[in-house]
């Protein structure tokens, strides 16, 4: 695995490519979407904080907040000496200034079920490990062949390619990292944070981690990088040439899992987290638009394309609703339940389109259609109609197969799950911003 290349081998067929995405100073960066002013300047985000207090803990903090010893699980107060609040100082302060805000979870958990969707259209495996870091398995998407005979590699822009969807399409930075496994994707994609792309093909690992610092290695903590340092280790290219033996004894298994981690050998593969709760589709549209045809085509083709999604995933479906996004960013989601769980496309068209007429009128800048409540032990018997191609929206039962103008647009929509993690039952919960706002009119009927 390690060491030079033999003349003429080539890389081995087997070689994996995992694809780790972790967004950059998370929480922060989704107060700036909806205070975008905010961009550029020092951002302070705080757990038990409460606005004009100097309570509680820093969740996290923008860079341009870093760059002044603010840090993730620092106290407020002392966040607050390194960085006056704006509202504190005097108009004369010139000095350089911090802004703090309260953790919203709800917030933050919606913008990562948008980012998570596009992750999953990105890959069949996707490993969900917190609110804002995922692995994906994209081996059979992509490849390590290299662009142009150059070191660029067409992972790289695969990997280039998911970044952009998700700040284009969510408005939040991401850092990717790319290599032959997870423990290297992991420690490439916080090589160059913020807004970093890191790819280690396979025969660059050796060469991309033995420099590092051997806390860089994800495992290894402040207390085990002293003691791998007390035995003469810095780098995970020491801990590499190490003698496994005296880490084993050391360690334990840890240690020979740290070793093996150094040398770029983890065999360990992307397991997918959970069923999903819901799956759904959106798509926004280049201009909030109060066409009512535009809207009813765009909710066809996204009923398709989720019903199709649901059908491949053998996944029956209790609850049709859909999402309308309407300006500036008001969330508004309807539902309708059915009285058993079904595998019907032309009923996520009808219901989907009965619940648009509410919002005939509106200006809307995004739809959503979703299936909610879903059952995947039943569903091999309920598909009376015959089997479908596994991701072609239904056809040959009357519905339209969207035309290409339809299919692109179903392309930038993607998968997601509205569902409340705690409760399960989101179909009937208003959006995230209604909630805020106390917006809470739902029109749902059972
Ligand atoms: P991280 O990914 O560790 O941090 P981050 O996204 O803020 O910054 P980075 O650019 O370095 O990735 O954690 C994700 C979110 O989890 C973070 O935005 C806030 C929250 N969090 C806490 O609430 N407390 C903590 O101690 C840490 C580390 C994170
Ligand atoms: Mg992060």
């Amino acid at each position: 695995m390690d060491g030079p290349q033999l003349p003429g081998a080539t890389v081995d067929a087997e070689d994996r490519i995992i694809l780790h995405v972790d967004m950059d100073c998370f929480y922060a960066s989704c107060e700036r979407l909806r205070e975008p002013e905010l961009r550029g300047e020092p951002l302070v985000v705080g757990m038990g904080y409460e606005p004009g207090e100097g309570h509680g803990a820093v969740a996290t903090a923008s860079y341009e907040a870093r760059e002044h010893g603010v840090e993730s699980a620092q106290a407020i107060r002392q966040a607050l000496d390194a960085l006056p609040r704006a509202e504190d100082v005097g108009d004369d302060y010139d000095g350089v200034v911090g802004y703090y805000r309260p953790v919203d979870m709800e917030f933050y958990q919606s913008v990562a079920e948008e980012v998570k969707a596009i992750l999953h259209d990105y890959a069949e495996t996707v490993r969900e490990v917190s609110i804002d870091e995922a692995y994906l398995d994209v081996t059979d998407r992509t490849g390590w062949d290299r662009v142009d005979g150059g070191d660029r590699t067409i992972a790289e822009g695969y990997g280039r390619h998911i970044k952009q969807q998700i700040g284009r399409e969510v408005g939040v930075p991401a850092s990717v990292g790319v290599a032959p496994n997870m423990s290297t994707a992991k420690i490439a994609s916080d090589f160059d944070k913020p807004d970093g792309l890191t790819v280690v093909p396979p025969d660059d690992v050796t060469g991309f981690l033995d420099p590092l610092p051997v806390d860089e290695i994800h495992g290894v903590g402040p207390v085990t990088a002293r003691e791998l340092r007390e035995l003469g280790i810095e780098t995970a290219g020491d801990l590499a040439d190490a003698d496994p033996a005296p880490l084993v004894d050391r360690f334990g298994q840890r240690g020979r899992e740290l070793y093996d981690r150094a040398r770029g050998v983890d065999d360990r593969e992307v397991t997918p987290t959970g069923e999903p709760k819901s799956l759904s589709r959106e798509s926004a549209f280049t201009e909030a638009t109060d066409e009512m045809d535009a809207k009813r085509e765009q909710v066809r083709a996204l009923a398709a394309d989720v019903a199709a999604r649901a059908r491949s995933r053998g996944a029956m479906y209790r609850t049709i609703g859909i999402k309308v996004v309407t300006p500036p960013f008001d969330v508004n989601t309807r539902a309708s339940s059915l009285p058993g769980p079904v595998d019907e496309p032309d009923l996520v068209e009808s219901v989907a389109l009965d619940l648009l007429e509410e919002f005939a009128d509106e200006q809307v800048r995004k739809l959503g259609v979703r299936v909610s409540k879903l059952s995947f032990e039943e569903a091999d018997q309920a598909r009376l109609d015959g089997f479908e191609p596994a991701d072609s929206p239904a056809g040959g039962d009357g519905m339209a197969t969207p035309a290409t103008d339809d299919a692109e647009r179903v392309d930038r929509g993607r998968i997601t799950d509205w569902i409340d993690a705690d409760t399960g039952e989101a179909s009937t919960e208003p959006g995230i911003e209604d909630r805020r706002e106390g917006q809470s009119s739902l029109g749902e009927f059972e």
